[in-house]
């Protein structure tokens, strides 16, 4: 077990306004109900957590690079960025942290463009469509991997 007992939580592009608009996709809980839901389930379990969500695709990789000094793992949900951006891929690969990729949506089952992840194969721990709760549930796996 590492002896660093802290988590990064990363939320991409546009997540800022979960709650706020189309709840039929993406449910009626806050970007701050999920920072409190994982912070709760990585508190059980003796590990902290520290939140950064960004619509800037350099201010992710600023934090993913940053929580090579101190954090044991890293939650994503890299949003639109999943499907986009090698950048984001070459970070997290570069951090070398195991990775617990979240999307609440499932992705498989909306636009083809959403069925690639640049993220998927470097990540640890896939939770899809499983809405909010799918946060916690990868925080648990991503646990399990750490413990
Ligand atoms: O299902 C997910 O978690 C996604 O990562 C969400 C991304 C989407 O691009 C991915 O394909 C799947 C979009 C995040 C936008 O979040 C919003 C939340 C509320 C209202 C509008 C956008």
């Amino acid at each position: 077990m590492s002896s660093v007992r802290r988590l990064l939580l990363v939320n991409g592009p546009n997540l800022n306004l979960l709650g706020t608009r189309e709840p039929d996709v993406y449910g009626h809980e806050t970007l701050a109900d999920v920072e409190q839901l994982v912070a709760a389930t990585a508190h059980d379990r003796g590990y902290d957590v520290r939140s950064i969500q960004s619509n800037h695709e350099g201010v992710l990789i600023d934090a993913i690079h940053a929580a090579r000094a101190d954090c044991a793992g890293i939650v994503i949900n890299p949003a639109g960025l999943t499907h986009t951006s090698v950048v984001l891929r070459d970070a997290l690969a570069a951090v070398a942290l195991p990775v617990a990729e979240v999307h609440i949506s499932n992705v498989y089952e909306r636009e083809a463009f959403r069925h690639h992840s640049y993220v998927a194969d470097i990540a640890s721990v896939h939770v899809i469509g499983e809405g909010v709760a799918g946060y916690a549930s990868a925080t648990q796996q991503l646990l399990d991997i750490l413990a």
